[in-house]
């Protein structure tokens, strides 16, 4: 499933250097010609395409970014250092767009595709380029250009990479809203969400994995109960699921066989998709019955990991990403 992520950053290219008025001084010579040499290039702004960024979270703290000038010319005709390019990291499959007109200036498909978003100014001239029959001394020059600047709008669709499913109630919204900045609707009753909501999820490494909030599932939603089908449709690319149970529910087992049955009856793979189970709430738990509580649901899970944790109550959330990174394979520093 997709959205959208935007930013909008400010480039600016180096601005060219100056071009110098000198005159040659040698021995021997009395009158040098004119020697002055030329500004060099201000440095370009070029956005290039990374594969290991997956979101533009980066350019919602830095959003301006200014290349270097190009260095003035310098005395026996020596033109001026270029600036060396500024290059902007963004996710593979960027579009760039000109924030004044919307109009398409590219599209960073795969890694290492670049493009030019603000060209450097050009250099001056230095007088030596002014030498003529009529002046023999020219103490002419120009100045550098300035660099081009613009705004952009940088888009990304985003794909969902792990989806949080479960029960109607069980928690899943708030479980978002407290991993991310998304701020879905949260409430007391069944099917308050009915559209997926994203959140970016911030990785270890700073860039961010996007979640989504999947609509409850019910008994009967492969056959089309509830939100059934919309459900598969937005699962299906996603490559972890979080299966969240309520801790305080009266049949945490039957909540878990009903979730995973539907999987099951899903097909296209669903079932095979890897999967943490996590109970949550578990604030509301009887301390001294949690243990029993985890493994029994451990047990009924095939003997795989079950976490215990509490959106609400902020417990063991981290032991959550934790296990969320590692299982896509994600290196935590
Ligand atoms: N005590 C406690 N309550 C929680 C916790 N997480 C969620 N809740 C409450 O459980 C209720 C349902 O939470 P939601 O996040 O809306 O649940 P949901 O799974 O998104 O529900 P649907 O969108 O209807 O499928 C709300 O009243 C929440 O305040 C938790 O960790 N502890
Ligand atoms: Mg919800």
């Amino acid at each position: 499933m997709q959205f959208i992520d935007q930013a909008r950053i400010a480039v600016k290219a180096g601005r060219g250097g100056d071009g110098i008025v000198a005159f040659r001084r040698e021995k021997y010579v009395p009158a040098g010609g004119p020697s002055g040499g030329d500004g060099g290039r201000g440095a370009d702004v070029l956005l290039v395409a990374d594969s290991n960024l997956q979101t533009l979270l980066d350019f919602k703290y830095k959003r301006l970014f200014q290349a270097i000038d190009g260095r003035r010319g310098g005395p026996n005709r020596s033109t001026g250092a270029s600036g060396t390019p500024l290059l902007i990291k963004v996710p593979c499959g960027t579009e760039v767009r000109d924030t004044r007109t919307g109009i398409l200036l590219g599209d960073l498909t795969d890694a290492g595709d670049e493009l030019l978003v603000a060209a450097g100014g050009r250099g001056g001239l230095g007088n030596a380029h002014y030498l003529s029959n009529r002046n023999r001394a020219p103490e002419k020059f120009t100045e550098g250009r300035e660099g081009e600047e613009w705004l952009l709008r940088l888009e990304l669709k985003l794909l969902a990479e792990v989806g949080i499913i479960g029960l109607p109630n069980a928690g899943k919204s708030t479980l978002i809203s407290v991993l991310s900045a998304a701020r879905p609707k949260i409430a007391d009753y069944p099917f308050t969400t009915l559209v997926p909501n994203l959140g970016v999820v911030r990785r270890p490494s700073g860039d961010g994995t996007v979640f989504a909030d999947i609509p409850g599932l019910i008994a009967g939603a492969a056959q089309g109960a509830g939100l059934g089908h919309d459900f598969l449709r937005h699962i299906e690319r996603t490559r972890l699921l979080i299966h969240l149970i309520d801790a305080s529910s009266s049949d945490v087992l039957g909540d878990l066989q009903v979730v995973e049955q539907e999987l099951l009856a899903y097909g296209h793979g669903l079932s095979d998709r890897p999967r943490l189970v996590s109970l949550t709430k578990i604030e509301l738990v009887d301390p001294d019955e949690l243990p029993g509580l985890v493994s029994a649901v451990q047990e009924a899970h095939g003997g795989l990991p079950v976490l215990a944790i509490s959106a609400a109550a902020s417990m063991r959330l981290k032991e959550l990403l934790s296990a969320v990174w590692q299982q896509l394979g994600i290196k935590e520093l």
